[in-house]
């Protein structure tokens, strides 16, 4: 994450460079960036209250808020500061993943894979797309989930669960978009720890993005790029483009 981070940082004094106008200028003043290292036990230890402090001081203030997280378990302070006002708020969760994990060989610790299972507070209104999970049953799922849209059904019927959401998101008082990168197919986007196929294109991604989108999209959650194993710096780019087509989108 520390390579996106840069990346970002590098995005940002470029476009304050420029000396010709372009689009950048509508949001380049507008941006806080703040970077949290833990290197010491003791900053693990307190890490969920900490992320918890940011993500509150940015809803209070009306800030669009960009929460770049390694493990998508870094998505948990986001949503405990959510459940304080569960009312009105709908998460389109984009994961391969529906990290409510309970099988015998997972950890009842917080993780990556359950932590939506641990949240402080009851859960959003949920919906995912793109799951490619094959054990949970739909009784399970739904009591956490809202919809969840695996990946045959976003396939077999794109536009159908585009409308979907759509619809979902207009009739929410805000909108969270929780994206763990793993949603994407590995043909597309192999820089992340556990691939799974079957995915997501880049392009439907950008559907959804596009067809959520208003004002009250309050953030935006990026989870799970490994950049190890990305291959000449394609999923950097991906997420790069990504998040300045979002910072256009929110200041423009
Ligand atoms: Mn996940």
């Amino acid at each position: 994450m520390h390579l996106l981070a840069d990346a970002v940082r590098e995005l940002i004094a470029d476009n304050r460079r420029e000396k010709v106008p372009t689009r950048a200028a509508v949001y380049h003043e507008q941006l806080r960036l703040k970077e949290i290292v833990f290197e010491t036990m003791a900053d693990y230890e307190a890490w969920r209250g900490r992320g918890r402090q940011l993500v509150r001081q940015a809803f209070r203030s009306d800030d669009f808020l960009l929460w770049i997280t390694g493990n998508h378990l870094g998505a948990l302070p986001v949503y405990d500061e959510l459940a304080r006002q569960v009312e009105g708020t709908l998460v389109i969760q984009l994961d391969a993943h529906l990290d409510i994990h309970n099988f015998r060989d997972c950890t009842a610790e917080p993780s990556h894979g359950n932590f939506l299972l641990h949240c402080d507070g009851p859960l959003p209104r949920l919906v995912n797309v793109g799951h490619r999970d094959l054990l949970l049953t739909a009784e399970y799922v739904g009591r956490y989930f809202q919809r969840a849209f695996s990946t045959v059904e976003a396939i077999a019927e794109f536009d159908k669960v585009v409308d979907c959401l759509r619809t979902e998101a207009a009739g929410a008082e805000r909108v969270f978009l929780d994206v763990d990168c793993d949603v994407l197919d590995p043909t597309f986007f192999p820089a992340v720890t556990q691939a799974v196929p079957f995915g997501l294109s880049p392009q439907q991604l950008l559907r959804i993005v596009d067809a959520v989108w208003s004002p009250k999209v309050c953030g935006l959650c990026l989870s799970e790029f490994e950049p190890g194993r990305d291959r000449q710096d394609q999923c950097l780019a991906l997420l790069v483009w990504l998040i300045e087509f979002i910072f256009l989108r929110r200041y423009e």
